[in-house]
């Protein structure tokens, strides 16, 4: 295997750590690791097999972007779930994942992957991925054996809300609820033609996209179904359910997609997404979206 030098940072040491783990797993020595001594290993040590060798670069890969290591931490006896999430300009889930635990209200720390990258099909086959068989997001919880691993955005929701309490995240009145479940899952589970149409691409604006007849539909359906929420829940605010809810969680990669390909919206939704689109944690996510460095070219334009 050729030498990766130039990825390799100069104060490796930090995050030997790591290194030491994924090899002292594969049964190799566990060195008093440097740089000199990585680069060895990784060229001479019969025991990691080329993936293996693969994986121990991608995790200092990883690290070089400071993105510390895989495992949540626990700092002064204080549990801190880990969120692992996407290129935070493409991947709508790890939005969703990343904005429940925000609204949660509990501390996380995050690390953002390179999706779809030249070492994606390695990284994702890493044992930190194993639970989701390589999908992100994905939420680590507490340490050891005892550690609780959730992915899926959903899930991550639900359990989130069992962590902190149900009213969090959802409507406090029954009706309320029962629709905003019912909007979360609709989008969990459908609007496919939206979703592998229009990608989400939070750095980039289309002039007006002529949108395909099945995506027409879903814009439709969703409009539709914000009129209604705003209309009969909508009175505490300018959200769906009027305060920030799981369902603004679910929808809010459409607001970002609705606003990359120019979708015309009445002036009902364009308010509404204007809320989303300025709340505190959606501008710090669309900041961080537009410096990330990553591209995924399939996601530049429009599947129509
Ligand atoms: N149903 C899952 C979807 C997760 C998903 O498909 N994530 C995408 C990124 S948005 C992913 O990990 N793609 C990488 C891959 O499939 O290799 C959820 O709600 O979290």
């Amino acid at each position: 295997m050729p030498h990766r030098t130039p990825i390799l940072p100069a104060a490796i040491l930090p995050t030997a750590a790591t290194a030491r783990n994924v090899l002292a797993r594969h049964g190799a020595p566990v060195p008093a690791l440097d740089e000199k001594r990585l680069l060895e290993l990784l060229e001479t040590d019969l025991t990691l097999s080329p993936m293996d060798r693969v994986n121990c670069v991608n995790l200092f890969m990883l690290d070089t972007a400071n993105l510390n290591s895989y495992a949540p931490r626990n700092r002064n006896g204080v549990n801190t779930m880990k969120l692992i999430i996407g290129n935070r300009n493409y991947s709508s889930w790890s939005l969703r994942g990343w904005l429940a635990c925000k609204q949660s209200g509990l501390h996380f720390e995050e690390m953002a992957v390179p999706l779809y990258g030249a070492e994606w099909d390695a990284l994702r086959r890493t044992e930190d991925f194993a639970p989701s068989a390589g999908k992100v997001p994905i939420l680590w919880d507490g340490e050891g054996p005892d550690a609780a691993v959730v992915w899926d955005s959903l899930a991550i929701i639900d359990y989130l809300a069992d962590k902190v309490g149900r009213d969090r995240f959802w409507p406090k009145d029954n009706a309320a609820r029962a629709m905003a479940r019912s909007m979360v899952a609709e989008m969990h589970s459908g609007y496919l033609a939206l979703r592998e149409q229009l990608p989400m691409n939070i750095r980039k604006r289309f002039d007006r996209v002529e949108i395909t007849p099945e995506v027409r539909a879903d814009v439709v359906r969703i409009l539709t179904l914000w009129a209604e929420a705003r209309a009969r829940f909508g009175q505490g605010g300018p959200f769906l359910f009027g305060t920030f809810c799981a369902a603004d969680i679910i929808y809010a990669p459409v607001v970002s997609r609705f606003l990359t390909y120019g979708v015309p919206v009445p002036g009902f939704a364009s308010a509404y997404m204007e809320a989303v689109w300025t709340h505190d944690w959606m501008q710090a996510w669309i900041a961080a979206a537009q410096s990330e460095v990553w591209t995924i070219e399939k996601f530049e334009e429009p599947a129509l």
